[in-house]
């Protein structure tokens, strides 16, 4: 039988099975992709990305392009080997079609390849297939294009030769199903580019491009941006730092295979004092850490105490010095590829094959200990840093104690600018961090006082990322805002771990003017609860309100807006046939302007309000990103502003 003949026959047991596959996912998409609002959607261009990376790792191509077309379809291509097209024997089938309409059948055919890569969801592309309302796969392999086009994942016609051609590789081109992702379709081109960024610098060599077809440039060109590094980790832990001031000339940098598990690790210091460690298994993050971040802390604490105490360099140390201490200013990568990982933890990201812990800080005992021996001036000048750490780790400890006795000593121990709730039930109870006190008090006159409290903040809170931890302890609005959340203060490294037992609300709502400093207000807080209480973020109960920004008004008719579309269709409609002044346009400047009826129906009443959860997406992109806009440099903290200026409102 010839090929061709052979892709024709046979639609039989075998179709339906993978129909019933496909029907599955699109009953339940989350179980196979996360969820099905923006994660979801973005996790689709992820899962084709990843079998991409999976071909350059395996050593067949170093180049990958993604497109977001109009309309909000996405182009991915690499040049690899391409698909195999041929026919399977026992399916009957051709290989391309099998990948792309089987769950799990993306491995099937390759089965030497390393395959590491694939992410936390690793379902492969049939998935993205099913979800899609249309998917084209072209396939260009030995001198011929062999193509097949999908609708929600069934095939339109067989495996079919379209054309000749000289160039390798794979291009899937698919658009979302919309009444898969209701929530929204429009891919963010900062989300993409943020985890192909990461993918370079954890895939060194190979070559990401990112382009956005939806909008021309005044040029007629399109945004596009590649992502390429030579360096690897060493250069993810210098663009992490980018805005910090490091210590050391370079990054630490560690590889090899230890125990036949693959480590790759860098590491610098900075004169900040937070830790930033981030970990990855097989390109995944892994955000609750887990063995490999044990074997890192191990190896770390073990090797510096071994030189200091050979040198000499602690005896006239009086203070006990802790693990922590080793890891002030430290900013670090670690990444592992295992071969079957058990993931672990509350959100399955934290990685618990216990021989890793023994590879990593294998690896780092060996290499920094050689380093520490190579390089004296700089081990000098990390030590001196710990050392400086453990002093004001006890001037830090006096300040957080002082807090705490004070709190069991007044009274109930909340703040007085609090106005709590009547309810205790955590579950249904709301606070809103409110900016100023003029606010506050429309906002307590606004509220529902069963479950709604308000504290007032004093204008801008202190910046985290500049301080002293002690100096944090010491600040009436950050002492506030931990005992009113109920949760006790803690270090900064026991911040993943906060203890959430006492927690007093379940939504905490940051409040501020829609205007420029009302976002920088934000920002603070969101920087403090992302270094001092990340739990809180990450078990999702932080929120962000959204006031309107204009109400349009005509005799006794009036609309709130968010945005210029809705104010003017709220003018086209409110005006009817009437005339264009007959229609007042109020911006509000702040929430200030807003009486108590107002605020309750715009921006408090859960009924109709809207509210923006905070989320951690990326932490490296968000430690990046935090660092900068809140550190010592102005200029990309300009760039920043201007490149998202799209999404300001500059105020007149
Ligand atoms: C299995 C076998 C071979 C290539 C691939 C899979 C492959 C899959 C994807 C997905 C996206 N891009 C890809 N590139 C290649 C090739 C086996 C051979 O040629 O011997």
């Amino acid at each position: 039988m010839s090929e061709e003949q052979d892709l024709k026959s046979n639609y039989s047991a075998d179709n339906i099975q993978v129909l019933e596959g496909l029907e599955a996912v699109r009953k339940r998409p989350s179980m196979y992709i996360g969820d099905t609002g923006v994660k979801g959607l973005h996790h689709l261009v992820y899962e084709v990305v990843d079998n991409s990376i999976d071909e350059a790792l395996a050593g067949h191509a170093d180049t990958i392009d993604v497109r977001i077309l109009e309309g909000n379809s996405i182009r991915v291509e690499d040049n690899g080997r391409g698909i195999p097209t041929g026919i399977n024997k026992k399916e009957n089938k051709s290989a391309l079609e099998i990948v792309m309409t089987v769950l799990h059948a993306g491995g099937k055919f390759d089965k030497d390849t390393y395959k590491v890569s694939g992410g936390l969801h690793g379902v492969g592309v049939s998935c993205v297939n099913a979800l899609s309302t249309d998917l084209k796969a072209e396939v260009h392999r030995e001198g011929k294009i062999w193509m097949q086009e999908y609708k929600i994942g069934v095939p339109q016609y067989d495996v079919k030769e379209v054309g000749n051609t000289d160039k390798r590789g794979t291009i899937v081109t698919f658009t979302p199903d919309p009444t898969i992702f209701t929530q929204t379709t429009e891919y963010k081109y900062d989300t993409l580019a943020g985890r192909l960024r990461e993918l370079s610098f954890l895939n060194k060599g190979i070559k990401l491009t990112l382009t956005d077809e939806r909008e021309k440039l005044d040029d007629g060109s399109y945004f596009s941006e590649t992502f390429h590094s030579e360096g690897g980790l060493k250069e993810f832990v210098a663009f992490l730092d980018d805005t910090r001031t490091s210590i050391l000339a370079e990054p630490i940098y560690i590889e090899g295979i230890k125990n036949g598990v693959p480590v790759e690790l860098a590491f610098q210091y900075n004169d900040s004092y937070a830790e930033n460690v981030h970990s990855y298994v097989n390109n995944i993050n892994t955000h609750e850490g887990g063995t490999h971040i044990a074997g890192f802390r191990r190896g770390l604490t073990r090797t510096l105490k071994t030189y200091a105490d050979k040198e000499g360099l602690l005896k006239n140390v009086k203070m006990e010095i802790t693990g922590d201490d080793f890891r002030e200013g430290l900013t670090a990568v670690v990444s592992v590829k295992v071969q079957e990982p058990q993931f672990e933890g509350q959100t399955k990201t934290k990685l618990g094959n216990s021989e890793v812990m023994g590879s990593v800080d294998v690896a780092v005992g060996e290499a920094l200990g050689n380093y520490l021996e190579e390089n004296p001036k700089e081990a000098k000048m990390i030590i001196n840093k710990v050392i400086l750490a453990a002093t004001a780790r006890a001037a830090a400890r006096k300040a957080r104690e002082m807090v705490q006795r004070k709190s069991v000593m007044g009274g109930s121990g909340l703040p007085g600018k609090l106005a709590d709730c009547s309810d205790s039930d955590p579950e249904r109870c709301e606070i809103f961090l409110v900016e100023g006190d003029s606010a506050g008090g429309t906002a307590k006159q606004g509220r529902d006082r069963n479950i709604q409290a308000i504290l007032p903040l004093k204008g801008k809170i202190l910046n985290v990322e500049k301080a002293m931890e002690h100096k944090i302890y010491e600040n009436d609005e950050i002492k506030n805002m931990f005992t009113a959340i109920g949760v006790s203060i803690g270090t900064p490294e026991d911040n993943k771990a906060l203890n959430l037992t006492k927690l007093r609300y379940h939504k905490i709502v940051i409040m501020t003017d829609a205007d420029i400093d009302g976002s920088h207000i934000t920002t603070l807080i969101l920087t403090f609860f992302y270094r001092y209480m990340r739990a809180l973020i990450e078990a999702g109960y932080v929120y962000i309100a959204s006031p309107p920004l204009y109400q349009v008004k005509k005799g006794k008719d009036f609309e709130y807006c968010w945005n210029d579309a809705q104010r003017d269709a709220a003018v086209q409609r409110l005006k009817g046939a009437g005339k264009e002044d007959s229609v007042h346009i109020q911006r509000y400047k702040g929430l200030g302007e807003m009486n108590a009826e107002q605020l309750w129906d715009t921006t408090l009443n859960p009924a109709t309000r809207t509210l923006m959860q905070a989320t951690i997406e990326s932490a490296a992109e968000c430690d990046h990103t935090f660092s900068m806009l809140m550190g010592d440099e102005v200029a990309p903290r300009r760039d920043f502003i201007e490149r998202n200026a799209k999404y300001a409102k500059i105020d007149a």
